[in-house]
């Protein structure tokens, strides 16, 4: 590992990275351990991020590695087109059992992108299936991001990964106007005081196109690749009540907010807002194996359940959908979640994590800080002409100093295993202090 040269790293094109630049300076990570990765000469990173929001149980967990080899020992793989196999329906019915009361069917997928276009394609069939076929329709909101799909970019609200495909994008998709509003909102602990009234963007958007033909909304609870973008007290309650004044399914994106980020399983929970489906993903395998899910309520599913017993109901699945080292890993995970109550552990440590993050406040170049559970977002005012440069140089200077962070724009984002100890936040913004005073 230590001996990579410059053509070992040429055969792969890396997932939004800018490849050229990488391969120039190489960042690369060998080993992870509880709160730390170490990089192939040993040198110590401390994890900020969970990996990439998907770590919760922290790194090397041996409970997961166990049930994983004993999975791949006794069956490798089994399909699940018309066959089952035990650990696919226990962990459907563990993670029913974590939802909000009422999404208690699941259908896996392998990642969150998959569960969101999965979660398009049951709400525009659900609505079919009702004989209301037409609700076609899918709104999205600016500045929300769901993945890679087709589905996941056209109802997404980040320009760079539309552009491309613009011409291509699904047709019959509008967006909300997105939260983020420093002049009202800026250093918010918790969730901003203004603008819950931006949910009304959706009665806009049913007295343009009547809600005859709308079939679903998703958004983010808490918007993450964009920059930790928090919903405004009211907001949510009010974006239902809107659903459900129109007979809308309300879809929420919590690949990056479902277990425990926030403090509680879901964010759904944690802000007391039932939606109709959730998307997830990472942290239900402690992102040590590929698996995504989408739960959804009882009378959706049911109402797919009709016509000739012998018929498929609905034509959708993958390969790897419930793959069985999956499954053993997502039981192995949400058994150490439940044991060591990590669902819940980051309630417990918001506040300190919270002092933490707005201590940031007044260091060179920060124009805001705001926070949830165990994410924090600081946002740098950009070099003029160069969005998001600052912000990179921070993570780089942090990566050479041993802090693993993540950085969308100039906006840096936080988000560490749960299992964090005040220690290591005292040290994480230890040594993003230290980074914010040296770059420039
Ligand atoms: N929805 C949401 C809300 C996400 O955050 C996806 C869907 C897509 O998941 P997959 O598994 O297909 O990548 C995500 C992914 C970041 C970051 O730094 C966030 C994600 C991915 C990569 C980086 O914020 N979230």
């Amino acid at each position: 590992m230590t001996t990579l040269n410059r053509l070992d790293l040429e055969a792969l094109w890396m997932p939004f990275t800018a490849n050229r630049q990488f391969k120039q300076a190489p960042r690369l990570l060998a080993r992870a351990q509880g709160m730390e990765y170490f990089t192939p000469e040993g040198r110590r990173v401390l994890d900020g991020v969970a990996g990439l929001w998907c770590v919760n149980a922290g790194h090397g967990r041996e409970e997961i590695t166990a049930a994983v080899t004993r999975q791949l020992a006794t069956m490798d793989y089994a399909p699940q087109f018309q066959m089952g196999h035990p650990p696919g329906f226990a962990l459907a019915t563990e993670l029913a059992a974590l939802m909000p009361a009422g999404l208690d069917r699941v259908f896996f997928t392998n990642s969150g992108s998959e569960s969101v276009d999965t979660a398009l394609k049951i709400a525009i069939a659900y609505h079919r299936c009702r004989g209301d076929g037409a609700r076609m329709r899918l709104i999205g909101r600016e500045r929300g991001y769901h993945g890679v799909g087709f589905g996941g970019i056209s109802v997404g609200g980040i320009v760079a990964n539309r552009r491309m495909w613009s011409a291509n994008l699904i047709p019959g998709v509008d967006h909300l106007r997105h939260t983020h509003d420093l002049a009202r909102n800026a250093y918010s602990r918790g969730q901003p005081t203004h603008g819950a009234e931006l949910a009304d963007d959706l009665e806009r958007l049913v007295a343009l196109h009547d809600a005859s033909t709308i079939a679903a909304v998703i958004v983010e609870p808490i918007a993450g690749s964009t920059g930790v973008l928090l919903p405004p007290q009211g907001y949510l309650e009010r974006l239902r009540a809107i659903c459900d004044a129109h007979g809308i399914l309300l879809i929420f994106d919590e690949v990056i907010t479902g277990f425990g980020r926030t403090g509680a399983p879901f964010a759904a929970q944690e802000f007391a807002v039932t939606p109709d489906m959730i998307t997830m993903a990472k942290g239900l395998t402690n992102g040590c194996v590929p698996m995504g899910a989408v739960a959804v309520k009882q009378s959706i599913h049911d109402a797919f359940m009709q016509g000739p017993p012998g018929a498929i109901e609905l034509f959708h699945g993958y390969t790897y959908s419930a793959h069985p080292l999956a499954c053993a890993a997502g039981l192995a995970t949400l058994d150490i979640y439940r044991r060591e109550g990590l669902l819940t552990r980051a309630k417990s440590l918001a506040k300190r994590w919270e002092d933490a993050v707005h201590g940031l406040r007044g260091r060179p170049h920060v124009i805001d800080t705001r926070n949830y559970g165990l994410i924090a977002g600081i946002e740098l005012e950009p070099r003029p002409g160069k969005p998001g440069a600052r912000a990179f140089d921070v993570f780089l200077d942090c990566f050479e100093r041993g802090l693993l962070i993540r950085t969308t724009g100039d906006t840096i984002a936080l988000s560490p295993p749960l299992i964090i100890e005040p220690a290591h936040i005292d040290e994480m913004f230890g040594r993003l202090a230290e980074a914010l005073a040296r770059v420039a």
